[in-house]
């Protein structure tokens, strides 16, 4: 398998199918393609359809969209969703939700790894959104999460889908309590989160339109 993904220090996308390829215990090559300089586009395009990534290629099969990566993967490891079927249709609504939703939180608060910007990017609209988001962790941690530390116990894609966040809420400081914060915390100890960390760190590339706050 190839996974074609964008930097690591800002693409949010990239970092749910390749979190979710890695806890389902499969071997990709990466190829990370630096996002918006010139040429990136017609890379990106030689390999992924819809010219976004993250984007799987499976002996030569293709899937795009961090959604369908996760749900393709899933098919081969079903470990990757929750085993209780009540727990697993929990488990694709928030990850849905997340997919398509929190909008205030993303254009204010993108994902920055390298970046310090605390106390940056609120509004009555962002922070209703990270209440949202804090109630989802603590609401699936109670109910489905006694089997370990992440939302359905186990390592999920629904964990794969909210790790972008966790990022979010260090670079911007975004104070949790209760369940939420040992969520968080439990996410920022990952071993393959930490990875993805070091190597955001190591990147020289900026991308000036998400460097929002200097
Ligand atoms: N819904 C898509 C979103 C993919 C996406 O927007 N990827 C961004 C990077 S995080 C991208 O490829 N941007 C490059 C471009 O738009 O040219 C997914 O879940 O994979």
């Amino acid at each position: 398998m190839k996974l074609i993904i964008g930097n690591k220090n800002y693409s949010s996308w990239s970092l749910r199918a390749w979190l979710a390829a890695r806890a389902g215990g499969f071997t990709f090559e990466e190829i990370r393609i630096p996002l918006f300089i010139p040429g990136s586009r017609e890379h990106i395009l030689s390999h992924s359809p819809s010219g976004k990534v993250p984007c799987l290629i499976d002996h030569g099969f293709v899937v795009w969209d961090s959604l369908a990566i996760g749900e393709y993967l899933a098919e081969k490891n079903p470990q990757l969703w929750p085993a209780d079927a009540s727990a697993r249709a929990v488990a694709r609504a928030v990850s849905a939700e997340m997919h398509s939703g929190f909008s205030q939180l993303r254009q204010n608060m993108p994902m920055n790894i390298r970046k310090d910007y605390t106390g940056h990017g609120h509004s009555p609209e962002v922070d209703a959104d990270i209440a949202r988001i804090a109630a989802i962790w603590a609401d699936c941690r109670k109910r489905f999460g006694s089997a370990g530390p992440y939302l359905f116990g186990e390592f999920s894609i629904a964990d794969a889908a909210f790790a972008p966040v966790c990022f979010r809420f260090k670079t911007y400081g975004v104070k949790l309590d209760g369940a939420a914060a040992a969520y968080l915390d439990t996410m920022l100890s990952n071993a393959d989160m930490r990875e993805w960390e070091t190597a955001a760190l190591a990147e020289t590339e900026a991308i000036a339109a998400e460097d929002l706050y200097g």
